[in-house]
């Protein structure tokens, strides 16, 4: 359902541009070094001038959309990460039980890896969107069903995501701060902080997101959510960042910076994870301000719009900073110059998916351990790299007489029978100096003996 956002308005602000030339900025720099943050020129994309104080400027987008060359062009220009609009939902990425399809998220990461951008994960556990398997679901078996998927996935795109909504929109609207009531939350309370411990083992360096909306000011439902953080901060359970969704009308909440600043104040990083802002005279200062905001909390790391362009918006009242023909918008200059005024002590820009491949000619070695009953085993193979990172791996393992892989995880073989060739899968065949990664697979008859040849590739 489209949204319509209406509201009473606000003051507009006049942005304040930095109107000075290189030379004038660089003599200002020498003379006020003691006493003023560093100036300097402005930059001409929202990426490159949100990176000036260390921090991201992305948009939300669908792989589908990156096949349109006017699109492209203004996502890749502008904008240093970007996050799946709606490819890594549960739905998307999980449609039947344990059958994973990870093809169009993992056209997003590429292309981020090709661009330099980082990459925001949206969203591993959200009571919307589920597919037809889960809703069916309830208790211990959508517990273990739901942590599953947040193992698999955050597996899957394991060193590749900056930061993770864990966990999307768990909280009620209206005045309870309480948690919403879904499948889920019907599994038990601690189901949350169970999603991010899993999260957490299964991506150690993605920071994990608690997101959510209609929290753009101090109000019961953004104080439960705050309540729920400092509760997770002081009992250790593994939370980074929390994600102000910022879908926004006519108005801005006058308190939005300080309540930014009061979640930056537990201890976690603020990001701005769905900005859209409803269009009429106040769009384009709505944008600034909150803008400004960000900047002024040395925690809030960066900002996502939801989308490009109006034309691709899930609005109808046209929230985005390009027009429907790719142009600039009065918002997109407000946001530009906003980030263009700052400087200064800042967060660090994460960085962008661009892990080079280690050089090819790496050495590798292969272990087998072996759970056989009679007529059938599981193997699970470790691979473990040489004194040197590889950048992929194929195990060449020889079956018994009368013995056939029926399935395999984490690897691609060859074939079910006699010699077999397990080689790694997309996210699994870079493996650092002296570590190891592991598959498996299972099969009839007997397991194999001996011990398996590795070869780098
Ligand atoms: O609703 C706005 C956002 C609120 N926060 C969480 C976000 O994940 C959410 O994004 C929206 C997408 O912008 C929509 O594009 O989430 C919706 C529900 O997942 C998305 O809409 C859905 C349509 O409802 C489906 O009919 C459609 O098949 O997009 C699907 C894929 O195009």
């Amino acid at each position: 359902m489209k949204l319509r956002a209406t509201g009473g308005r606000i003051a507009g602000l006049r942005p304040r541009t930095m109107l000075m030339s290189g030379a004038a900025a660089a003599a200002l720099l020498v003379s006020t070094a003691l006493i003023a943050p560093s100036a300097h020129a402005a930059a001409s994309t929202l990426g490159a001038a949100a990176a000036q104080s260390g921090r991201y400027f992305g948009a939300a987008t669908n792989s589908f959309q990156l096949s349109n060359s006017a699109y492209a062009t203004i996502l890749n220009r502008e904008f240093n990460s970007i996050v799946a609009e709606n490819e890594m939902k549960w739905y998307a990425n999980e449609p039947q039980q344990n059958s994973f399809s990870f093809s169009a998220g993992d056209r997003l990461v590429a292309h981020a890896r090709a661009n330099g951008m980082s990459v925001r994960g949206h969203t591993l556990l959200w009571h919307a969107q589920q597919p037809g398997w889960a809703q069916n679901l309830s208790g211990t078996a959508l517990r273990n069903a739901a942590i599953n998927h947040v193992t698999r996935v955050a597996t899957h795109y394991r060193g590749q995501i900056h930061s993770w909504d864990v966990v999307n929109e768990a909280f009620a609207d209206g005045g309870s701060g309480a948690r919403r009531d879904s499948n889920l939350q019907r599994t038990g309370n601690d189901w949350i902080e169970a999603a991010f411990r899993a999260a957490r083992a299964a991506d150690p360096g993605a920071k994990l997101c608690y997101n959510d909306y209609n929290t753009d000011g101090i109000n019961a439902k953004s104080t439960g959510i705050y309540n729920m953080v400092r509760d997770f901060k002081q009992r250790g359970v593994p939370i980074d960042c929390v994600g102000f969704q910022s879908h926004l009308g006519t108005t801005l909440a006058s308190d939005y910076q300080a309540n930014l600043q009061r979640f930056a104040d537990l201890g976690v990083d603020v990001q701005i994870t769905e900005l859209d802002v409803a269009q009429g005279a106040n769009q384009a200062s709505i944008y600034e301000r909150v803008t400004r905001a960000c900047l002024a909390v040395t925690r809030c790391t960066g900002i996502t719009v939801w989308g490009v362009w109006d034309a691709a918006s899930w609005r109808d009242d046209n929230p985005l900073l390009f027009d429907g023909n790719g142009n600039k918008k009065p918002a997109y200059t407000s946001v530009l110059n906003a980030l263009n005024s700052v400087s200064g002590p800042n967060p660090t820009n994460p960085p962008p998916t661009t892990t080079p491949p280690p050089p090819a000619g790496g050495a590798c070695s292969a272990s087998v351990s072996l759970n056989s009953w009679n007529g059938g085993f599981v193997a699970t193979v470790r691979v473990t790299a040489g004194s040197a990172a590889i950048r992929g791996w194929t195990v060449r393992i020889t079956l018994p007489g009368g013995a056939a892989v029926t399935g395999t995880w984490n690897a691609q073989a060859s074939g079910s029978t006699g010699t077999v060739n397990f080689s790694n899968v997309g996210y699994n065949g870079q493996v650092g100096a002296g570590g190891s990664t592991e598959f498996g697979f299972q099969g009839t008859g007997t397991g194999p003996s001996g011990t398996p040849t590795c070869t780098a590739t």
